[in-house]
């Protein structure tokens, strides 16, 4: 049988495990959480979330591949660390020309179908919009982040945060459907041991890809 006092010390040592989780968020697994979501409540998959805090840990750099399957991209959002490779290998039979006018990055590949360009190297941070010259309703999006962690929300729009120094953070969240120029980011700050919700303004129907327009298609001749 147990004695009182015992279970007392089991008590008082339960308590002071609990409370050096408290204290020490930066040793410990943490479940810091950022939910996304419409103004409706309803929660948003497939938005980038950024976290900004010291850190002084090397980039992950890679070569990533968004795929065209039955005229669409795939993925249709992609977040990658800056200085990371893109390819962009065509699994249909008709030929695709993928481009990009964004400030982050500009880049055309030509009409092309089973030979996949060479990658394409994001080396400065935003939102790239690709678009596909031949079908107007192909659009896709990259986000080039230089944050020390990013993420994109899950089917519940949520995003599990590594254990964050003590100490308010700066967070950015995008949406493709954030705004009209598809350049726009929510901000806000989050604290190391905060559950932060985060409810989007969208705008109604997504906007169809950027056409070249004709000084653009002249440019793209004369190279
Ligand atoms: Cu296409």
């Amino acid at each position: 049988m147990v004695s009182l006092k015992h279970a007392y010390r089991a008590l008082l040592c339960s308590a002071a495990s609990l409370a050096l989780l408290n204290i020490s968020p930066d040793t410990l697994a943490s479940d810091t959480r950022i939910s996304v979501s419409d103004s409706h409540g309803e929660p948003l998959p497939n938005a980038v979330v950024e976290v900004y805090f010291p850190h002084s840990a090397s980039r992950d750099t890679r070569v990533e591949h968004i795929y065209q399957r039955n005229a669409a991209f795939h993925p249709e959002v992609l977040a990658v660390p800056v200085d990371s490779q893109v390819a962009f290998p065509n699994e249909d039979t008709t030929r695709h020309h993928v481009f990009s006018f964004s400030d982050a990055k500009t880049f055309d590949l030509n009409l092309y179908l089973n030979e996949t360009p060479p990658p394409v190297h994001f080396d400065t941070p935003g939102v790239v919009v690709l678009g596909c010259n031949i079908h107007d309703h192909m659009q896709a999006f990259i986000v080039v982040s230089n944050a020390p962690f990013y993420a994109m929300t899950d089917d519940r729009g949520q995003v599990s945060l590594p254990s964050l120094p003590s100490g308010q953070h700066r967070v950015r969240v995008w949406h493709q459907r954030l705004h009209d120029s598809q350049q726009r980011w929510w901000e806000g700050e989050i604290a190391s041991d905060e559950q932060l919700s985060v409810p989007l303004e969208l705008r109604a129907t997504p906007k169809p890809p950027e056409k070249l327009s004709p000084l653009q298609q002249r440019f793209k001749e004369a190279t």
